[in-house]
Parts: structure tokens; sequence; C-alpha cells
């Protein structure tokens, strides 16, 4: 069991920005969250949230309203700037209030602690996964402020024995507003066009690398401000291998990592995309894939093997630029920590165990191979308010093809998609307007099978995909086509999917899907009573879990 008490709390900055921080009982901020498979989680989670101007001021869709201490926070459902929810990204855990529900959970300044509390299911891949607020209207600006914290799923080395015995290394990156935002660009930098601005004052994407940012980065909390990037700094002792586990926090800043010695990008061993090993599917014991840069959009993460340089060679981690197209925000190439080969560099917090027993088989067939049931289409669509004015109000939508767009309502309730648990979908996903989006689903897991038109061998499952923007002239839109995994019975109920680029979930883009159970309720208690229909149950549900059960 793991028993946490987190508080969230804000504090104006004198640059007139609101820092977010979890504060634990002992002090530390924002802790990562260890657990096993079959753990159970109780999180005490405090809201000591004040009314920040700044939240406020950029509140796109709610006004701020006094609340009632006595508001039942599982069905308030009144959601503030001061308001705040966790959500457990990449779980597979109940969408259930005191579980993973950010539909109506609703935390009010004042009420008492909130306790979470769930299972780990005992199936769930180990890996990297994450926590953070998601009140509809200000997931943006908390998650912004830096209110985010990993969750590892330990075991990885029983997946993936490459990774056995590996010191290991949890780096977060969070944005933030620019600290230096009336800075000319460093002069080292080619000259870039006129920086044009959104209409949140963010930098758009001038489509060369170089250039003001939408916003800053951090590592771990060191902030690597614009527009020199001093570096946060790495000691590793001389070529030791070490596992890295990155989780882009960010709320809407893309990364494209790579790790350079002496200017040269270094190969990277992907071992696990999103929490889920990438030999889930049956790759040998020790599979790496070894690549020279990793694309990880908002809400995603990558975990890899990296070798230390010599001593004596200059190392950098660093993000280039992605293109997030001409709607896009600037998304520049910078420099996050330096590598430094050290004798006596310090060992890292944590070691992975040498031996491991391997995981158990899985309990279904493998995603790839499983037959969907139906093929829905989405897109992604914005519409300026005023359409004669490039910087008036945009609407942001993830519609369902055939539907009217509309941005999300939370107080609708009315499901944009109906599955059913037990079967898999495919869903093609595609981008109508001119900026990159990133796809999300809550709940569940998905392989990505198609990428601009084109059959992609991805043997392995994300829970968050970048979708190319339209450039205006293609004949077809740029999509993704997904294969979607509605298999496990955690996942019965109503969630939602949205883009993770958090200005646009809070703007409207989002939908909310419901999954039925495989089965009336009736006819499963029926079904109780006479053991050999209940075998047949379980054999068309999947193998439920022992205990997955919450409160
Ligand atoms: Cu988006």
């Amino acid at each position: 069991m793991l028993k946490v008490d987190l508080t969230i709390r804000n504090s104006p900055q004198p640059d007139g920005s609101t820092r977010y921080c979890y504060i634990d009982a002992d002090g530390h901020e924002s802790p990562n969250l260890r657990v096993k498979p079959g753990d159970l989680v109780i999180l005490n989670l405090r809201n000591n949230l004040t009314d920040a101007a700044q939240a406020a001021a950029t509140a796109p869709i709610h006004h701020h309203a006094h609340v009632s201490a006595q508001a039942n926070a599982c069905t308030g459902a009144l959601m503030t700037s001061t308001s705040t929810n966790l959500h457990f990204h990449g779980l597979t855990i109940p969408s259930t209030c005191h579980q993973d529900d950010v539909l109506k959970t609703s935390i009010q300044p004042g009420d008492p602690p909130f306790q979470y509390r769930f299972r780990i299911p005992a199936n769930e891949p180990p890996g990297l996964y994450w926590y953070h607020p998601h009140v509809h209207g200000f997931t943006k600006v908390q998650v912004l402020g830096g209110a985010s914290g990993a969750i590892i799923i330990e075991g990885i080395e029983r997946t993936d024995k490459a990774v056995a015995g590996l010191p290991e290394r949890v780096l977060i990156i969070r944005d933030q507003d620019l600290m230096n935002p009336n800075s000319p660009p460093s002069k080292s930098e080619p000259v870039v066009p006129k920086m044009l601005y959104d209409q949140d004052g963010d930098a758009a994407n001038n489509g060369t690398g170089f250039g003001k940012p939408a916003k800053d980065l951090s590592i771990n909390f060191v902030p690597v401000p614009y527009p020199d990037y001093p570096p946060a700094a790495i000691k590793i002792k001389p070529g030791a291998q070490e596992l890295w586990r990155v989780l882009n926090a960010s709320a809407i800043t893309y990364l494209n990592l790579e790790v350079l010695f002496n200017r040269k990008p270094q190969p990277l061993g992907l071992v696990a995309m999103d929490g889920v090993p990438l030999n889930e599917n049956g790759m040998p014991a020790d599979f790496v894939d070894w690549q020279t840069h990793l694309g990880v959009p908002p809400g995603a993460r990558v975990e890899f093997v990296v070798k230390g340089p010599a001593l004596g060679v200059s190392g950098l981690f660093v993000t280039r630029t992605v293109n997030t197209g001409p709607g896009g925000e600037n998304d520049t190439n910078r420099a996050l920590a330096t590598i430094t080969a050290s004798a006596d560099a310090p060992e890292p917090r944590s070691v992975l165990p040498a031996a491991a027993d391997p995981p158990p088989p899985p309990s279904q067939p493998w995603l790839g191979s499983v037959t969907p049931v139906v093929t829905r289409r989405l897109y992604f669509s914005e519409k300026l308010l005023q359409p004669d004015n490039p910087n008036s109000a945009t609407e942001f939508y993830l519609t369902v093809d055939g539907q009217t767009p509309a941005p999300f309502d939370p107080k609708s309730g009315v499901p944009n998609i109906i599955a059913k648990q037990g079967t898999v979908e495919d869903w093609i996903i595609e981008n109508r307007s001119n900026e990159l989006h990133a796809f999300h689903i809550h709940q569940l897991h998905f392989m990505l099978l198609d990428y601009m038109g084109r059959p992609v061998n991805e043997p392995f499952l994300r829970d968050t995909v970048n979708v190319p923007y339209y450039d205006g002239r293609a004949l077809v839109y740029p999509a993704v086509r997904l294969r979607l995994d509605f298999r496990d019975p955690n996942i019965v109920g109503d969630f939602v999917y949205h883009c993770h680029l958090l200005e646009h979930e809070d703007n409207g883009m989002m939908g909310l899907i419901r999954v039925e159970p495989a089965r009336p309720v009736q006819s499963l208690n029926q079904k109780r009573s006479n053991p050999r229909v209940k075998n047949s149950s379980v054999h068309l549900c999947g193998v439920p879990r022992p205990h997955t059960g919450g409160n």
C-alpha cells in the first residue's frame, strides 16, 4: 500500500505568473509515487489554492464563483479557478469518483482532504505514468504552473532484462511562461522573421526552430529559460549505462529529444513508451529499439537506455524544434542539461533490481492481432469566432464524423461515442486545422497503425499521439489510424478523450465516451448462480482481475 498526503498550493511570483505545486507531508515537492502492480494507493489531496489573479484572468469558460465547502466533491461539478482534482494519466483504473473521474470530481479550497483510493491493476504494465489536475477550463493554468508528478509502476526489469540492474533517473520536463519575455534572441542564433503572437500572447511558429519560444522549459524544476537556455547539469560515471524515464509534463510544448556527445546525436535505447514496455507484445525479454531522436508530445513518456560520455567528452541533452504548423506555437531548438562524465559522479537515487522474475504471461491476445468491431472517424478542427480577425477567440473541437462540431460541454453528460467493454475498435483521427494536435484518451492504450496514410511498424502501445497539421493544400486531411483496446473490465463507464495541448482541451477540444459493460448487469447477476455460464462470461470479457475495487 502507498499512502500519501498531498497539498496543492499556488503562489504568485514577482513577474506576475503563478506557480502551482504539490507538497507531501514531509515537504517534498511533487514527489515521484512508486508502486507495484496490485498495490493499493490511498492519496489524500488537500486544496490550498488561492484565487490567483492570473488564473481568473485566463479562465476561458467558467467564472469564479463562491462554492460552499459543504458541496459534495463527487457531484458538485462546480469547476472554478481554485477547484482541483487529479487524473492518473495512463493507468487502467475505473473512471469513478475517488479513483480516476475528472468529469464531476471537483475539490474546493476549504474542503476536507479528498481521498483517492484505488488499486493498481495486477497486470498494469511497469513504466512511467503521471498525475496532474484535470479541472475543465483550468487544467492549463495549473499544469503550466507546475502541478504534476510522476507515478512509477515498478518492475520494468522483469519485462525487459536489458534494463535490469541499471541506475535510473526520472526526468520531468515542464513548461512555464517565459521568464524573460522581452529579451531579444541570443546573438549566437540565426536571425528569424519578425515574431508574431497568437491570441494567448504566445510566440507563433516561425518555422525556423529559433527565436522566442512560446514557453520556457524546466527539467526537474530547474528552469532553462530563453534566450540563452542555461542548461541544468547531469553528472554521470564515464560510459555508465542508465535508464532515463522522461515525462513531458508540459502544458503545450512538444519535445524532440536527443543526446549529443561533441554535438553528435547518440543512440537512445527506447524500452518503453507511455508507461508500457515495447516488448509487452511478446518480443524478446531483452528488447531495445535504438533511435537517435525521440518525439514526445505533451503528456507522453519515453523510457530509454543512455550511455554516459567518456571523460572529457562534452554531452548535452537537448530538444529539437517541432514544426507545429502555421497555426501552432514556436517550439525551438534548446538545451535541457549538460551531461558531464566524472568518476566521482553521485549514484542516482534509484537502481533497478539486477535479478528479476519474468512477468506473468499476458491474459489477452496481443492488440495487433484482434479484429476491430468498428472503425470510427474523428477530427480536430478550430473556428475563429470572428472569421476575419485571426486574433479573435478560437473554439477548438474534436468531433466524431457526422456529429456537429461543438466545444466539449461538461454539463451535457451525453456521450459522443458508445463502446462495449471486451471489444477492440479502430479510430481514424484527422486534423483539419493548421496546427499540430496531440490525441489522448483516458483509461486505456492504443496501437498506432497508420500515420499520414502509411502503415507504421509499431508493435507497441501509446496513450498520446501527434496528429500532423493540415497545410490547406493536400487532397486529404492528415490522419492517424489507431487500434483502441476496450477489453479491460476496469474501463467500463464514462471518460474523455482530448487534445493534450491543455489550452485546446480547456477550450473544448474534448469528447465523452461511454464504455458499456460487455453484458447487461442484470444478466451478469443471473449468471452468478450458474458457474458454467459464468465461465463463458469470463472467456468473453477477458480475465477479470482478482480485486480492483476502490472503496
Ligand atoms: Cu490541440
